[in-house]
């Protein structure tokens, strides 16, 4: 079994600990290639919805980089790689919510389909 940790944003410790459980042996995961930071639409790590082609800061929602957009969707992200990714929701200015450090993967929690760009670190 891939010993990995688990963060979920904005839920207290007793849900986190439950959403967590919810995925022990993520029999049903898809596997994000290593070196790669993967991102899905669901929230046990399945219905990618994008494999990061590079370190870099993404605009989700900027049609002219993701057709269609694909802000306010992320819900689970493996982090399979060695950057730290930040997230971020456009507020009328970009409102950090948190990040997920190399090789964990995240729930989003209270954040599910909030993301509007992501900065993954070089
Ligand atoms: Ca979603
Ligand atoms: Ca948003």
């Amino acid at each position: 079994m891939t010993n990995f940790r688990l963060r979920v944003f904005g839920v207290t410790a007793a849900a986190g600990l439950a959403a967590a459980l919810l995925v022990p042996g993520s029999a049903a995961a898809d596997s994000c290639s290593a070196g790669h930071s993967c991102f899905y639409d669901n929230g046990n790590f399945t219905n990618l919805l994008w494999r990061a082609p590079a370190c870099g800061s993404y605009n989700l929602g900027d049609s002219n980089q993701f057709n269609p957009p694909i802000n306010d969707r992320i819900s689970s992200v493996d982090n399979n790689s060695p950057s730290t990714i930040t997230y971020y929701d456009w507020r009328g200015f970009w409102y950090e919510l948190g990040s997920t450090s190399p090789y964990q993967r995240t729930l989003m929690g209270s954040y599910d389909n909030t993301i509007d760009r992501v900065d993954i670190s070089c």
